[in-house]
């Protein structure tokens, strides 16, 4: 890697690990990269015709970002339309992969636009207004490996608990606590697994950030220690802006000690966001941030144990200033015959005020005493409201995880929290915008990270919930939420056929969860991704064209279901593997499919599950929520020729021994013999609690079943 210092640019602290980081100058890159930084910052690069351009991580559009023009600027950008330029996100790599391979990471805090062939088609135009930047160009021989070597530079990514790998149910929102008891009332009464309930904006006593609303919520620890006994976690939401409000201790805090951004005229700048007007704390000031983080504490004291930072692009609905300019021209035009022009003038006014550049410069950041404007670092925002969480958990206890996930994001804050891809639709086509966006994110280091399963605006029909968490159960997180006013999605609010395929998707889900966990854990600590493309193991030419299949962990291809009124599709295989055609328990629907193109039927209730030749599939038991898993017998299905081995990476879910190589490892492996019988067997390392591996093995000579018994008696209830 290479790192090259353009100007005086802001430390954002992406980077974390230069060992294996050179410096030097621009005349250290390839000859086809030309660079021009005298007043604005400009890179070109001409593509081969076959070239691939992966990353951006969360964005519109493809995994092959060729086609498109994006710009990285932190945006509260609900309709996650093709046209759009911005979403919450500025996660500024991309690898071109090609007839020369490498990757490119503008380490940059304001906004870079990222041309991937929109104004010229062969060509990538990068540029910031703002000269000052690092770039860092990464070499290697295929797109893992630079997203490899990339993710080693930024640090290892954040894992959360094991429990948050659950199911988990949200909705904007179950006002008091009343309804919240009502919902997992309807997981149990419906058995369906389930791990939290969210609570959005309105537990807070008036929007306020760390506040509870006492009648809605009364005797809230006992409350939060009730649901946890029936088996749910509470995850509440914390927004950017503080209202300004006499009295209340974090906007009196942070007036005394100078904790929120300021204007020009020193004076603390005032927005508004849910609660009217607003304070925006500065996360860019260690001392802020270690103040607001240190809130977190008054939830956490009451028994919470995870949280979502929402609104931290930061979202401004309005300023004083830009209310008064929408207010000035409806004095000026009112009584008028507004034509085309002027009406639409007049739309776009009121249109314009939200989320605007001019607010975004109008406020500063303090950075070791110097003013910083707001609209040059934009990206590091909530980037830092995470780390401030995140820091301030490592005071309440460094050893424990807690959950803690973000809207808004730029590289390096996954070494803090996970992220949830922010407002989407009920439309099929933000679940395929989704199959593709989590790869993508996955190559900058967001391996904790899900979109809202069912889509968040607009009512979701039973058809596309069921195909959507059908995908959903292979993403770390996984979270149905919908939004105000959008018709009620938890699994169990639609007719009995919907609820009990539901049912049974979710509870495959916890049966998968050994695997998910183990292949989530290894990507982690060996810096890969846990969701890729197909072009990350497979260089064929039409496997580096796939975008609506994707490889999860070693062992699965995952063909998902992502239009209305299928009942199969076409899937495109490398190699010849073994279909699993999941509907309900203890179902053997396997079934090798050849390589090449086929088609391959999937009624509304089953998951087509494709495991990969030579490898092993480790399948757990369902259970009402993680904590109560037992998997002292699992199963495997493996699809082998010769030889498959796999090792299940387990540890305690709760702590950061991860970190010091405490785990345990479950290795098991199936061989052919000279004789051509399948032997099998597993060896323990660490304390892993399996008895028994209840294994179905196909191979071109057909299938054997049997059950490998590592000790004690295997006799108990499993998924498979
Ligand atoms: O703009 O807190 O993306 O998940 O439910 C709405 C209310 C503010 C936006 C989040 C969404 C959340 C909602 N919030």
């Amino acid at each position: 890697m290479i790192q090259i210092e353009i100007g005086k640019p802001f430390n954002t602290e992406a980077i974390l690990n230069f060992e294996n980081i050179k410096t030097g100058s621009v005349s250290a890159l390839p000859d086809s990269i030309s660079i021009n930084s005298e007043n604005s910052f400009n890179l070109n690069y001409i593509m081969s015709k076959d070239d691939i351009v992966f990353g951006l991580g969360e964005n519109v559009r493809g995994m092959n970002k060729r086609g498109g023009i994006y710009e990285s600027f932190c945006s509260d950008e609900y309709n996650q339309t093709p046209d759009k330029r911005s979403i919450y996100a500025a996660h500024n790599l991309i690898v071109v992969d090609g007839e020369r391979t490498f990757g490119l990471f503008i380490d940059h805090p304001g906004k870079v636009v990222f041309d991937i062939g929109y104004t010229e088609m062969s060509s990538i135009a990068i540029s910031a207004e703002n000269p000052n930047l690092n770039l860092f160009y990464i070499s290697g021989d295929s797109a893992s490996e630079i997203i490899k070597k990339f993710r080693e530079a930024i640090g290892i990514s954040y894992v959360p608990p094991k429990w948050a790998f659950g199911f988990q149910q949200s909705r904007w929102s179950y006002p008091d606590a009343k309804s919240i008891s009502g919902v997992v009332d309807n997981f149990i009464k419906n058995d369906i697994p389930c791990d939290a309930i969210y609570m959005d904006i309105d537990y807070m006593e008036r929007f306020k950030n760390f506040t509870l609303d006492s009648d809605n919520f009364p005797n809230f620890p006992e409350f939060v220690t009730d649901i946890k006994n029936r088996g749910f976690r509470l995850i509440p939401i914390i927004d950017a802006g503080c209202k300004i409000e006499d009295g209340y201790d974090v906007y009196e805090e942070g007036i005394s000690k100078g904790y929120f951004c300021v204007g020009k005229d020193n004076k603390p700048f005032v927005g508004a966001v849910w609660p009217g007007k607003v304070h925006f704390p500065d996360f860019l000031n260690p001392d802020a941030r270690k103040w607001f983080g240190d809130k977190y504490k008054y939830l956490i004291d009451q028994g919470i144990e995870g949280f979502w930072n929402d609104m931290n692009e930061p979202a401004i609905f309005y300023s004083e200033k830009g209310l008064q300019k929408a207010y000035d021209k409806v004095k000026e035009i009112q009584g008028e015959n507004l034509d085309i022009h002027s009406f639409f003038d007049l739309k776009h006014t009121f249109e314009g005020i939200s989320n605007s550049n001019e607010d975004y410069k109008s406020f500063y950041h303090k950075v070791n005493g110097e003013l910083i404007n707001h609209y040059d670092v934009h990206n590091m925002y909530g980037y830092n409201m995470t780390r401030a969480a995140s820091d301030s958990f490592d005071t309440v206890d460094p050893n424990k995880r807690f959950l803690l996930f973000s809207r808004a994001s730029s590289v390096g804050m996954h070494r803090y929290g996970g992220i949830w891809t922010g407002d989407n639709k009920s439309w099929w086509e933000h679940l395929l915008l989704n199959i593709k966006m989590i790869p993508s994110v996955n190559m900058l280091g967001f391996l904790y990270s899900g979109a809202d399963i069912g889509g968040f605006g607009c009512d979701v029909d039973a058809e596309l919930l069921i195909r959507w968490t059908q995908f959903g159960i292979f993403t770390p997180l996984l979270r149905n939420h919908a939004g105000l006013g959008s018709r009620l999605q938890e699994p169990y609010s639609f007719d009995k056929e919907t609820t009990g395929i539901l049912k049974s998707t979710i509870e495959f889900r916890y049966a998968l969860i050994p695997y998910i966990y183990s292949e989530f854990m290894k990507a982690t600590l060996g810096f890969e991704a846990y969701m890729k493309p197909l072009a990350f193991e497979y260089d064929d030419k039409l496997s580096r064209r796939v975008e609506d299949q994707v490889l999860v962990g070693e062992s699965i291809m995952l063909t998902p279901i992502y239009e209305a009124n299928a009942v199969g599709r076409t899937v495109y295989l490398p190699e010849d593997m073994l279909l699993w055609t999941v509907d309900n328990y203890n179902n053997r629907n396997l079934q090798v499919v050849q390589k090449g193109h086929s088609y391959i039927s999937s009624e509304l209730n089953t998951v087509p599950v494709f495991i990969k030749k030579n490898k092993i599939l480790v399948v757990g038991n369902r259970a009402k929520n993680v904590e109560s898993i037992d998997n002292r017998d699992i199963s495997i299905i493996a699809y082998v020729e010769d030889v498959a081995e796999y090792d299940l990476y387990d540890d305690d879910g709760v702590s950061k021994d991860y970190l010091v190589g405490k785990h345990s490892t479950l290795s098991i492996s199936i061989k052919k013999d000279n004789s051509g019988k399948f032997k099998v067997s597993a060896v323990k390392t660490g304390s892993v609690d399996v008895n028994s591996i209840n294994y179905t093995i196909v191979s071109s000579s057909g299938t054997i079943t049997g059950v490998y018994t590592l000790y004690g008696s295997g006799a108990r209830d499993r998924f498979f």
